[in-house]
């Protein structure tokens, strides 16, 4: 040991130990005697040499870690700060072909974004006032359909009245001639009062069908096309495995009566009107192999109706995943979903509340608009209900007039 130092307790002993004990009251050092009889007997105890060198090493360890530590915060701030410059952005040096050095203005991130939000805005702008031309010419060529019509209705009405003040003139002057001539004219009265029956039923039935409104009732689609009228086109497309029942809902809404269904190869599609809506229901082919032609439908597609057969539980998984995949297809993010669990008139059949639970529908359709209504394809239970709330949607939705 080199350089030893007096023993506290006994000035006259050099020290050999180093007392571990942290509370202990007499200090840290001590001598061999104190060790075996005085204040630190029984506490552990190390050589004063070893314990000190241990002690260098932890400090020489530490002070390695806080150099590290040290750096890792600088380069840390120095990030910090080209960050700041980085969406800051501002005046840099920089060189040019000839190695002359001159500065420049860099523009910041901040300044990109903002630039961005602009372009963007300004395209929607540009993309709106098209629409609002589009939409307008539509209104105008309305109008001037509209007024074309009623002006020529106009013209018709005056020629009809003057036509039957004409024959009202003959009729007085017939009135008032003498037997003879009345006989006479028997024939020609006859058929002037035939024209006025046949004009008077042809007036009747016009003025039945023709609604005397100036109203132009204008609705708008999702992307902002206008439509005037009472009727909104809705495009609709049916999807579902192969005997789900899809081509049969099909039928169904459309005539109401029941048609045996044929496989459908291609697609049907008809168009289905009920209430304000008229729908066009593209039915297309459920088979494994038809179904990647699916994603050719979906193009401008407000509503998917999917139809799952209630009845066939080992195949649920099967509609399950291609429901999945279809609820991941970019065209249809915004498409309102309608389920129909089909069959529910076949004993056994998977009820709306389990088929729910069964397909996770909560979890798979989170975020959309979406819908589960049990059918039956063939009575028409159910259908309607499912139309109705797809109605609803469009209307709550803005794409319809509540009209
Ligand atoms: P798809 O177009 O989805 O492929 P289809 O299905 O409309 O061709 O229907 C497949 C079968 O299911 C048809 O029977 C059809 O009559 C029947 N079906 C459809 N809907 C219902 C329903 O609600 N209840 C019952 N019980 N049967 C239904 P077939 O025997 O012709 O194959
Ligand atoms: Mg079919």
């Amino acid at each position: 040991m080199s350089n030893p130092t007096l023993c506290p307790q006994h000035q006259v002993h050099a020290i050999e130990f180093v007392c571990l004990e942290e509370a202990c009251q007499s200090g840290p050092l001590m001598c061999c005697v104190c060790k075996e009889y005085g204040k630190h007997q029984g506490h552990k105890h190390a050589v004063l040499e070893t314990e000190a060198n241990q002690i260098r090493a932890s400090i020489l360890d530490m002070a390695h870690c806080i150099r590290t530590f040290t750096e890792e915060v600088s380069e840390y701030s120095r990030k910090l700060v080209g960050i700041v410059q980085q969406i800051e952005g501002g005046e840099q040096i920089v060189e040019d072909g000839v190695g002359m050095a001159h500065t420049e203005h860099v523009p910041g991130t901040a300044e990109s974004a903002r630039s961005c939000v602009r372009a963007y805005f300004a395209d929607l702008h540009e993309t709106l006032c098209r629409q609002e031309e589009m939409a307008l010419s539509v209104v105008d060529a309305h109008v001037r359909e509209r007024l074309i019509w009623l002006r020529q209705q106009q013209e018709d009405m005056t020629i009809l009245l003057s036509q039957v003040s004409t024959a009202c003139l003959h009729c007085e002057k017939t009135l008032q001639q003498d037997d003879c001539r009345v006989v006479l004219a028997k024939q020609e009265i006859n058929c002037l009062l035939e024209t006025l029956q046949k004009q008077q039923h042809q007036f009747t039935e016009l003025a039945d069908h023709i609604q005397l409104d100036a109203g132009i009732p204008v609705t708008f689609t999702k992307d902002n096309r206008v439509h005037i009228g009472p009727k909104m086109e809705i495009r609709v497309v049916t999807l579902g495995l192969d005997g789900a029942g899809k081509t049969t809902i099909l039928f169904k809404l459309k005539q109401d009566e029941f048609m045996q269904p044929i496989p459908t190869i291609g697609f049907n599609v008809e168009t289905v009107e009920y209430k304000n809506l008229k729908f066009t229901i593209w039915d297309v082919g459920g088979k494994h192999k038809l179904r990647p032609l699916w994603k050719h439908y979906y193009l401008n597609t407000q509503a998917v109706v999917f139809v799952i057969d209630s009845c066939h539980r080992d195949r649920l998984m099967e509609a399950h995943s291609e429901l999945a995949k279809l609820l991941t297809e970019k065209e249809l993010r915004d498409a309102l979903l309608l389920i129909f669990a089909n069959k529910q008139d076949v004993p056994g059949a998977v009820s709306v509340e389990e088929m729910t639970e069964l397909l996770s529908l909560h979890k798979l359709c989170c975020g959309r608009s979406w819908h589960i209504q049990g059918c039956d394809a063939r009575s028409g239970m159910g259908l309607h209900e499912g139309l109705d709330w797809l109605s609803r949607q469009l209307v709550a939705a803005g794409v319809l007039d509540v009209a």
